[in-house]
């Protein structure tokens, strides 16, 4: 996209389907954009210089003997608009016709098809928005939970870029004094010495550390897959419906009901899930069919995939090798993955063969979060929930920043590295000068977060990931 912005539009929402549907915008940006809907109203008279900002007008819509619609107009004068720039939206109705119509209009008047996030593209380039502004309104668009969307509106109000700006201050005041002391050695007054350089990159640390580790939660917050594992009959399908307060996976009494993974969508916290019922787990010896046993394969497969692994274990017969196997072999995936496992211990209306305090203990494995349920009288499913939230970190605090992106999380850790080797170098007494130059590194990583020293083809990569219209 060319940087010496012309002017273009859009559809800003979605192709109607045949039907139609009542409404649809298509939103005009530029420097034409007043000149070309004036073209294109025929009746009442479209002067946005002589009627206040961001009045609806009801108008005819004409271009040459052609009538297109009869469509409410609305102008947003720039700099003060979404873009910075003069932006009209055309209120029109929802038929492809239509659409197409003033889409036809609007070409032949000078304007061009916008790119998919050219709108808000511009609103960065015209310094409307820095980038992670800009990224926090795909964010927003794409939030499939109110925790997501939650999050992307306070990316968008300003909250991780005001942090990242922090943060770049506190080193340019470090990196000024550090100057201060290699430009002028005589004039000590208010220069840095080594230690204190130490000191306040750690405190830079100090932000920048729980910012990264925050990145998981903002990964989950997208949406996460909970997989529920198990030896057969301990009640893993009972667990999803449950859960999911419907009939949904069939149970039964004969161990090995369920033979493929069942899949069910569920929110937690308002942030979505999927939720996935898997084939009972035992050994793999000749005695299983093929049909069983490619259903363990999968039940593992998902173990893999999974943000969460419910455990369900049955406190009303005696624990067994097949148990602590399934679990010690849980715990070694999810180290790997990263994944958090919990484990439920199920069927607590029966009599219980073992007490759940004492479940690690038995199963010979570091103490790990539990709780005690009963699937089938639904007891104890609420406190389920609640602690797949609290582990999960679903409600974060709303001080949190959470970064969300990958780029951002990227970032972040390369300005991180760069610190903690600055921070190590002055600590062994290498040169201020050279540490400040390599904080002007990480000064720089930093600023590639808010947009600053991108090229084109970086910010092409960025906004191919918006929809058209926004
Ligand atoms: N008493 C009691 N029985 C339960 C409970 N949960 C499940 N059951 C019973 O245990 C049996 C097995 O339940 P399922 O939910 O099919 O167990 P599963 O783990 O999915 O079994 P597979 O699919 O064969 O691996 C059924 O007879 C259920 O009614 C519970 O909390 N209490
Ligand atoms: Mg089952």
């Amino acid at each position: 996209m060319d940087s010496t912005l012309d002017t273009s539009f859009a559809l800003a929402t979605p192709l109607p389907p045949p039907s139609g549907s009542g409404i649809a915008i298509v939103r005009v940006s530029g420097p034409d954009a007043f000149r070309i809907a004036a073209s294109l109203i025929d009746e009442p008279e479209f002067d946005p210089d002589n009627m206040p900002d961001r009045t609806f007008v009801l108008a005819t819509i004409r271009h040459g003997e052609i009538e297109i619609d009869r469509a409410g107009i609305l102008p947003f004068k720039g700099p003060k608009s979404y873009t910075g720039e003069d932006v009209v939206e055309f209120h029109i109705h929802g038929g492809i016709a239509v659409i197409r119509s003033i889409e036809s209009a609007l070409l032949a008047s000078g304007a061009r098809q916008a790119e998919p996030g050219e709108f808000t593209r511009r609103a960065f380039l015209n310094g409307r928005i820095d980038l992670i502004q800009a990224e926090s309104i795909a964010s927003l668009v794409g939030a499939k939970g109110i925790a997501a969307q939650r999050e992307a509106l306070r990316q968008r109000a300003g909250s991780l870029s005001d942090k990242i700006n922090f943060v770049r201050n506190s080193l340019h005041d470090i990196l000024a004094r550090l100057e201060v002391d290699f430009d002028y050695p005589e004039e000590r007054i208010d220069s840095i010495d080594s230690s204190d350089a130490v000191r306040e990159i750690g405190k830079i640390l100090d932000i920048l550390k729980p910012l990264l580790s925050s990145f998981r939660t903002g990964n989950i917050l997208k949406g996460f897959r909970l997989a529920i594992i198990g030896l057969p009959n301990v009640g893993k399908s009972s667990l999803l419906n449950a859960l999911l307060m419907e009939d949904r996976a069939i149970v039964a009494s004969v161990p090995g009901t369920t033979r493929d993974v069942v899949s069910a969508s569920l929110s937690f916290a308002g942030v979505p899930a999927e939720l996935l019922d898997t084939a009972g787990i035992r050994a793999l010896t000749g005695k299983l069919d093929e049909v069983e046993a490619e259903g363990i394969r999968r039940s593992w497969r998902e173990v893999e995939r999974a943000h969460l692994v419910l455990i369900v274990l049955e406190t009303s017969v005696p624990i067994d090798n097949e148990t602590i196997d399934v679990v010690g072999r849980t715990l070694e995936i999810s180290g790997k993955t990263g994944s958090t496992v919990l484990l439920v211990c199920n069927k607590s209306d029966l009599a219980p063969m073992w007490e759940s305090d004492e479940v690690c203990g038995l199963l010979k494995i570091e103490k790990i979060p539990y709780v005690v349920v009963s699937a089938k009288e639904n007891t104890g499913i609420e406190n389920l929930r609640e602690k797949v939230g609290s582990l999960l970190e679903l409600e974060s605090d709303p001080q949190d920043i959470i970064l969300t992106e990958t780029r951002h999380q990227s970032l972040i850790a390369e300005a991180v590295e760069i610190l903690k080797r600055v921070r190590d170098d002055l600590t062994n007494g290498s040169p201020q000068d050279v540490a400040a130059t390599e904080l002007w590194g990480a000064d720089r990583t930093l600023g590639k977060l808010l947009g600053e020293g991108l090229g084109v083809s970086d910010l092409d990569e960025i906004f191919s990931r918006f929809c058209i219209g926004k």
